[in-house]
């Protein structure tokens, strides 16, 4: 199972912490791609050295490699929601986790598809129950 994990990066690194819970959990379940997203040392520039045109390839390819795709959507990131875009055409099937909070609305682009499985979470715990039905389901 390859999983691909979106998280924001230019978008902002607040829940970079969190991404990293999430991926080290998801690596129980299958083999990450996106290992670096959880990376909190990457700062909002992203990876040093590795140039866009390379990043934007190599995480197409990636994608189209990837059986599922988890993103947390709490950060809204145009790089998220496009990787989100092409990950719908080419008919992954796709978490979207995102945290409860007042003051924050999930974008409709993304809660409204049905193709796309969007869970509001309040702690890790919480977010683990979601990707354990969503994969739960996808057997
Ligand atoms: O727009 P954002 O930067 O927030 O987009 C984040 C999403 O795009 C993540 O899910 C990544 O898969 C992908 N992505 C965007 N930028 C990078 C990156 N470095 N390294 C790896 N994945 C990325 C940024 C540029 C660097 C040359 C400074």
């Amino acid at each position: 199972m390859k999983i691909y994990f979106a998280g924001a990066i230019r978008g902002g690194r607040e829940d970079a912490r969190m991404y990293k819970n999430i991926i080290r959990y998801l690596a129980k379940i299958g083999q990450v791609l996106t290992e670096h997203v959880g990376n909190i040392d990457i700062n909002f520039k992203g990876e040093i050295s590795n140039k866009d045109k390379n990043i934007f390839i190599r995480d197409i390819n990636w994608l189209q490699m990837a059986d599922v795709v988890v993103a947390e959507v709490t950060t809204p990131s145009l790089g998220v929601g496009y990787e989100l875009g092409i990950a719908e055409k080419l008919k992954k099937p796709v978490l979207c986790l995102h945290k409860s909070s007042e003051n924050y609305q999930l974008s409709a682009m993304l809660n409204g598809n049905n193709k796309f499985c969007c869970q509001e979470y309040d702690n890790l715990a919480n977010a683990k129950l979601h990707i354990d039905v969503f994969f739960q389901d996808l057997i």
